[in-house]
Order: structure tokens, then C-alpha cells, then sequence
């Protein structure tokens, strides 16, 4: 691994950037990435951010979230602009799988390029000449932060930059309230508040966006299909396609809907499965000491974080309901010893 010293050092020429996300950006991903475009081109160079696919309405307020490219919509653009690039970041991920088809493009590159990963995901795969990887950090957008203060920059994060790097900060603390919230954390919210930015408006921009439709739902599923298992202080929530399609679910509308059921004293788990097209996507949540990157990691193809990771299912949606019962009481059982 490199030291960053020298991609600063490389970073003095213009340079041609490109950076890319996660798939199913989030906040924290695409927060990150449009900060990062707007830090490297008031330092002269071009910078472009592609993401795999769609991310929620409620970020379309980012500036410049109108100019990132979507590789699933325009793919030969994006491989375009991929192979043009000098230097690509890969933001908010570990491991090029994760990007799927954008990975794919990204092996077929035939010209040497610099990759720099800025990453809090646990067990990163190495496959970057740089890396800047924390899973301690709250955020990626924490860490972008911290490499913006590394290249000495500080300064130069204007109000735009400033909103950006907190909404991904705040969305993957859940507000300031999960146990990755440290004090480092409330510095640097502390710093970009100095730079002008107007947090009622960001909150009310991200988490103050439900349709009727959306709060509705909500409703119905907590009523109808929420399972809670006492006994090991969980509990589960499954969308099907048709009950997305009858709600007239939005891109972004199922965010945060996992955390719902950890409001509740007696769980100290939520599960969230979601019905795709060719897959079921699990969402895992928990308070305190449970461990769900354990679970997402040895039993669903997954990983993230001790308290909030995601998974995969190639089983039919029942299938994987129980399969999550039924592992329900090993998982509990390795978690006390
Ligand atoms: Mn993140």
C-alpha cells in the first residue's frame, strides 16, 4: 500500500478523476463522491462520479448530484468516462464486486490508471494502489473529510462540500445516535456548521420526504407483517414486488423502514427482506453488542458493519424468511459465547 503522501504529491498536475460508488448509493456514498467532485475541481481537475444505478430522490438536492453519471442507464458514456481517467476512487465499498457490472468495466480498463479506495467496511478486499480505510470511521464521508484535511485543503470545503460530507455523516449515524457516533464525529459536524450550512433544511431535505403513500405503508407493514421473535429479542419485516408496486414505492422509499422495529424496548434486532427482480436483499440493523455483520457475513453473502450490514438471497422470498428462523437461534447462541 502506498502512502497518500504520494497521490498528493500526484494530485498536484491536473488530473483527469473519476469516482465511483457503491451500488444502491446511499447518503454517506454519494455524499462523498459530490464532495470529492467539487474539492478536486476547484483544485483544476476534472472530475466526474458514476454511479451504478439509481440513488434516492431525497439526495437530489446535493450540488451537482444532477451531473453523475448512471452506469445502468447509460453504460457505454460511463465506460467513456472510466477510460479516460487517471486516477478512479472507489467510495463507500470494499470490494469491486460490489459495484457488479461497473466492476466488470472496470477489469476490462486496458490503461494503467491510480485507484484510491476511502472505505469503512470490514474486510476490505486490497485491490487499490491507496487506500484510506477505517472501519472505525462513522462514515466515508468522515473519511473524506479526513483526506481533504491530509492533502492540507481544510480550507477550501465551501458550504456545497460541507453539506454533503455532513448528510453522510448524519445518515450512516443514524443522526448522531448509533454507536459509531464519536466525538471526532461531532467535531467535524462541528466545523462544517462553520462553513454555513443549514442542518434544519438537510433534515428536512433527507428524512422529512415521506409521500402519503410512503407513510401508509409504513403502516401497513408494521401492522401486518412485522414478526417479532421474543425469545431472541428480533424482529422481521418482508416486502414482496406486488406490495412495493401496490404502494407505488418510490427509489429511496424503503430506506430507514428496517430501523423501525429497534424502537421497540425487548429487540435488539430488525431484519428487513426485500423482494428484487432476480434476488431477495436483506437489510440488517442492531442495537449494541449484536453482532449482524457476523450474521450477514456466514450466512448471506453479505457484510457492512456490527450494527448495520446488508445480504443477499438467491432463494425464493419464503425461502429465505426461513432460513433466517432457522439460523436465528445458532447466530443468538455464538453471540453469548
Ligand atoms: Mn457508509
Amino acid at each position: 500500500m502506498k502512502d497518500l503522501g504520494l497521490l498528493f504529491n500526484y494530485l498536484k498536475q491536473p488530473r483527469r478523476i473519476v469516482l465511483l460508488t457503491h451500488v444502491r448509493p446511499d447518503g454517506d456514498a454519494v455524499g462523498s463522491a459530490l464532495a470529492l467532485k467539487s474539492y478536486f475541481e476547484i483544485k483544476g481537475h476534472i472530475a466526474d462520479v458514476i454511479v451504478p444505478d439509481d440513488f434516492p430522490d431525497f439526495l437530489n438536492w446535493m450540488f451537482q448530484s444532477d451531473k453523475a453519471f448512471n452506469h445502468q442507464k447509460n453504460p457505454k458514456t460511463c465506460f467513456a468516462v472510466l477510460a479516460r481517467a487517471e486516477v478512479i476512487f472507489f467510495l463507500d465499498f470494499n470490494a469491486l464486486k460490489r459495484i457488479e457490472n461497473l466492476g466488470e468495466d472496470v477489469k476490462k480498463l486496458n490503461r494503467p490508471y491510480v485507484s484510491v479506495m476511502i472505505d469503512h467496511h470490514r474486510e476490505p478486499d486490497y485491490f487499490t494502489d491507496y487506500m484510506l480505510w477505517n472501519d472505525k470511521a462513522s462514515s466515508t464521508a468522515e473519511l473524506v473529510y479526513d483526506f481533504i484535511h491530509m492533502a492540507g485543503d481544510a480550507d477550501l470545503i465551501n458550504t456545497e462540500m460541507a453539506a454533503c460530507i455532513y448528510a453522510g455523516m448524519a445518515l450512516d449515524t443514524g443522526i448522531f445516535q448509533f454507536s459509531n457516533t464519536t466525538s471526532r464525529v461531532h467535531e467535524i459536524a462541528a466545523h462544517l456548521m462553520q462553513k454555513g450550512i443549514n442542518i434544519e433544511q438537510i433534515h428536512n431535505n433527507v428524512y422529512n420526504q415521506y409521500g402519503e403513500n410512503r407513510m401508509r405503508f409504513v403502516g401497513f407493514l408494521l401492522a401486518e407483517k412485522m414478526v417479532v421473535v421474543a425469545e431472541h429479542r428480533a424482529a422481521y419485516m418482508s416486502i414482496t414486488m406486488a406490495e412495493a408496486e401496490k404502494y407505488k414505492l418510490n427509489n429511496g422509499d424503503k430506506e430507514g423502514i428496517v430501523n423501525l422495529p429497534l424502537a421497540m424496548r425487548d429487540v435488539d434486532m430488525a431484519v428487513l427482506f426485500t423482494e428484487d427482480r432476480d434476488k431477495i436483499k436483506i437489510s440488517f440493523r442492531s442495537k449494541g453488542d449484536v453482532n449482524v455483520e457476523f450474521l450477514a457475513r456466514n450466512f448471506f453473502n453479505g457484510g457492512g458493519h456490527r450494527n448495520a450490514s446488508g445480504g443477499s438471497s438467491k432463494l425464493s422470498l419464503e425461502d429465505t424468511v426461513k432460513r433466517f428462523v432457522e439460523v436465528l437461534p445458532e447466530f443468538t447462541q455464538q453471540q453469548n459465547n
